[in-house]
């Protein structure tokens, strides 16, 4: 019988194969400058591809905005589970451990194939890494408990120069990666024409004192939903947008032609579908860019058209009702920059569309390449094929931001803060009700555009002891916030914003 490795010696060599694997192919992806065909990343988008509607809920629930982390660490821990049994069904042979590293890096390959065009470099050297490892700390483990002391050495320094080297090769790749240029890139384009041409936001548009939200949402703050792991990086010499489809002639822009034509400014309040009743997935900046009317009147979109598909570099796919970005009294917009610069690169650098009055599923496509006149039923986009809405108008909304929930505060005279939306109809009343009473009429903001949201106060003389605040909004039709509680899955949430509190 050949010598048996101890189990914690076993589990370690399956573990730090793996981790060597992962490492190489992270820094392969990060030397090609494709760093979502990095084995570890890949597999994590593929993973959100296949994972369903109700279990992303839970995920968005319990992680929120950290989802993307919660995944990347999941992985983490279910990869060390394979890896160590790599290594513990490996304890007397080499092959059947080296069989389970080989498909863990088939997988990777895989997943790197369907995610990624960055070639098959990347997943091939963690193959070939992970492979390589865990047999060259094998050998020396499996003979270690024999009189040959030369092997101890060789294995205690193996491991540690392992673990090092991977260490090293991951966060080399992860800055080679994220490097590439494009920050300078983004910052050398400087003060882009037409920027500063919107309405000045008047002062009296927002109660920051009283606990809203700043009008403009800065850059830094603004909403974030992405569907990939990794931020596209586009260089602007590479990027071109296409036309196409059911139009007269098919249009190529680039950056230069973009920037040179007539640009307008618009503050637009974007909301994600998802953001549930008294959510934060909703924000406000000002969007400079080309009407998209203008460029679609260029191409001469066919009558027939009834969908505009907007393509993105990272495989997301938009579909917005056609009317919405051919009615020149929508400021639909292929925005360039945002609240004075050009698109930070989260938020699409360098060109993404912007719809007021849809969610962004539906309207907002970043880092696009490609519009395509087409209709309904020759494309099916990326959230409606997993199951939301195909229209995505938002819903009119109200939230309450002070007092927070369960805030205590003291009693007597307060000031309620929030905000409403009903973007591209607008916003007419807010009104409150404490406790279930009658509703009063909240204070609005000073409106800056149907498109925007829109910021309410309301004073109050607080008795002590608990107390429910609700809110809802009546827009410019006339219509009254449906008190309907409806779920954000799949045309999103409605629902009258409730806040439980105590004064005293
Ligand atoms: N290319 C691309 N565009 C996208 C997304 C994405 O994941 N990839 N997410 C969409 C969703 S669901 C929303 S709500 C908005 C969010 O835009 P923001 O991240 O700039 O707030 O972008 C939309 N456009
Ligand atoms: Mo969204």
């Amino acid at each position: 019988m050949p010598p048996s490795i101890s189990r914690p010696v076993a589990a370690l060599i399956g573990l730090l194969a793996v981790a060597a694997a992962l490492a190489a192919g992270h820094l392969v992806a990060g030397l090609v400058g494709a760093l979502d065909a990095s084995p570890y990343l890949a597999v994590g988008n593929a993973f959100i591809d296949r994972t369903p509607q109700p279990v992303q809920d839970v995920a968005k629930d319990v992680f929120g905005l950290a989802d993307k982390q919660a995944l990347l660490i999941g992985m983490a821990v279910v990869i060390a589970g394979v890896a160590a049994v790599a290594g513990l069904v490996s304890r007397r042979r080499l092959l059947p451990g080296l069989v389970v590293v080989a498909a863990l890096g088939v997988v990777g390959t895989l997943a790197v194939a369907e995610q990624s065009a960055g070639g098959p470099l990347p997943p091939f050297v963690a193959l070939v890494a992970g492979v390589a490892t865990f047999a060259g700390l094998h050998r020396p483990a499996r003979r270690g408990g024999r009189p040959h002391a030369n092997d101890r050495r060789t294995l205690l320094l193996g491991t540690a120069g392992v673990a090092v080297g991977a260490v090293g090769a991951g966060l080399v790749g992860q800055s080679l990666g994220t490097r590439s240029g494009i920050e300078q890139a983004r910052s050398d384009i400087g003060p882009l024409a037409g920027a500063g041409t919107a309405a000045p936001i008047p002062a009296g548009a927002d109660f920051t004192a009283a606990g809203t939200p700043p009008f403009l949402t800065p850059n830094n703050e603004f909403y974030r939903i992405d569907v990939s792991l990794v931020v596209p990086r586009i260089r602007i010499e590479d990027w071109s947008l296409r036309i196409t489809g059911m139009v007269r002639r098919e249009l190529v822009l680039d950056f230069d032609d973009l920037r040179s034509r007539e640009l307008v400014e618009h503050p637009i309040t974007m909301c994600c579908v998802s953001n549930p009743v008294g959510g934060d997935l909703i924000s406000t900046a000002s969007f400079l860019g080309v009407p998209l009317h203008e460029l679609l009147t260029e191409a001469g979109v066919s009558p027939a058209a009834t969908q505009l598909v907007g393509r993105a570099v990272d495989g997301f796919t938009v579909g917005t009702p056609i009317e919405a970005v051919t009615d020149p009294g929508r400021d639909a917009l292929l925005a360039i920059g945002m609240n004075g610069e050009p698109l930070p690169l989260e938020h699409g650098f360098p060109a993404r569309t912007v719809v007021p009055g849809l969610y962004g599923y539906v309207s907002g496509t970043k880092w696009i390449i490609e519009l395509e006149a087409t209709t309904f039923e020759a494309f099916n986009p990326y959230w409606e094929v997993r199951g939301w809405a195909r229209f995505g108008p938002v819903h009119t909304q109200s939230r309450i931001d002070a007092p927070a929930p369960g805030a205590r505060i003291p009693a007597g005279p307060t000031t309620l803060a929030g905000v409403a939306w009903a973007p591209h109809t607008g916003i007419d009343a807010v009104q409150v009700r404490i406790d279930g009473g009658s509703w009063l009429t909240a204070d609005l903001g000073a409106e800056v555009s149907v498109d925007t949201w829109r910021m309410w106060r309301l004073d109050a003389d607080l008795t002590p002891g608990r107390h429910l605040a609700q809110v809802r909004a009546i827009d410019r039709t006339g219509a009254v916030q449906t008190d309907r509680v409806a779920d954000v899955f799949p045309a999103g949430a409605t629902g009258w914003h409730t806040v439980a509190f105590t004064a005293g």
